[in-house]
């Protein structure tokens, strides 16, 4: 079975998993084929989605201290978890260079094409960096990195991606990052802040409407890959944020009852009016939450970093 067929029969079993359970369910996983590549990136450009810009902020601020890594220990390789079109790193790449660090830069992402723009324009910026991307599955990866271990690694993974997975998935997630790390290894991580409820409503439900398109991409791309007839138009995107467990929840939300015939897996899917298909969360932390995260997996924080409107944090993590 080769990788593509692979993936498509996890997408199916999910799809019949998830709209037969009550209720429903769909992961954002699936939300990024090419267009919902280009729907995130029309997201990060927004002004309400402050995510993007702070973080920026804090690379921006502490890339001094970052490069300083590369420099006492004499080289390493900067691995990039799910690096995508490396803007925000490319900052701190710049520094590196301008300070003549020695280091390799690793970008891995599940996209082969967003690995190839990437090499390419830092080829164009950089022509002398030694850049080696590699496409993959952040878990399926993760195993590799434990090879990369002839010099200390600087693994960064940011936009607050973590915050897409439940609190146990979380820990596993950081648990196969420590599993590869050495004790000579840091890891570099964005997530997003709890904070005035209102601000992260609005990050989630934007007034143009792409977070609702991105959203519905999961029904677009079901009735293109599975020959369903979702009436994409009749779904609505709606975000609930919750202050006092930090999880914004994102809904596919039924405003009239329908039937969707899936045809390549068989299923006829009843949708009452106002039924609600859970998509995607996005949580949000505090500092005693990171910490918890981290000791249950065998991390420890070493430093943290914030931005100037103290919105988002970059923790440093070392194993414990
Ligand atoms: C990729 N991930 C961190 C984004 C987030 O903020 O949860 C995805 C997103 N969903 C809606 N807007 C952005």
């Amino acid at each position: 079975m080769t990788k593509q067929e692979r993936f498509q029969k996890e997408f199916q079993e999910h799809v019949k998993e998830g709209l037969t359970a009550y209720p429903k369910y769909l992961s954002s996983r699936y939300i990024y084929d090419e267009k919902g590549d280009v729907l995130f990136q029309k997201i990060m450009a927004l002004p309400e989605y402050y995510l993007t810009q702070a973080e920026y902020n804090i690379i921006d601020q502490h890339k001094d201290a970052l490069a300083q890594i590369a420099i006492d220990e004499k080289g390493i390789d900067l691995i990039e978890l799910g690096a995508g079109d490396g803007k925000k790193t490319k900052v701190l790449l710049k520094h590196l260079n301008d300070r003549k660090a020695n280091f390799t830069y690793i970008p891995i992402d599940i996209s082969q094409h967003s690995i190839d723009e990437l090499t390419s324009s830092i080829k164009d910026l950089w022509p002398d960096m030694d850049v080696q991307g590699e496409q993959g599955r952040y878990f399926s990866v993760l195993d590799k990195l434990a090879s990369y271990n002839n010099r200390p690694k600087l693994i960064i993974v940011l936009g607050s991606n973590i915050g897409n997975l439940e609190h146990p998935e979380a820990i596993k997630f950081l648990e196969q990052i420590q599993n590869s790390m050495s004790d000579k290894d840091y890891l570099f991580m964005g997530f997003d802040q709890k904070k005035d409820p209102l601000t992260i409503q609005n990050a989630y439900s934007d007034e143009t409407g792409v977070t609702q398109e991105f959203n519905r991409n999961l029904l677009h791309r079901i009735n293109k890959e599975m020959d369903a007839n979702f009436p994409v138009d009749t779904f609505e995107h709606w975000e609930s944020y919750d202050p006092e467990t930090g999880t914004a929840k994102s809904f596919l939300l039924a405003t009239q009852p329908c039937t969707v015939k899936i045809n390549t897996i068989e299923l006829d899917i009843n949708f009452d009016k106002w039924e609600t298909i859970h998509t995607e969360i996005s949580q949000k932390y505090d500092d005693r939450t990171v910490e918890w995260l981290a000791q249950q997996a065998g991390l420890k924080i070493k430093e943290i970093y914030e931005d100037n409107d103290q919105l988002f944090k970059n923790y440093l993590f070392i194993k414990n």
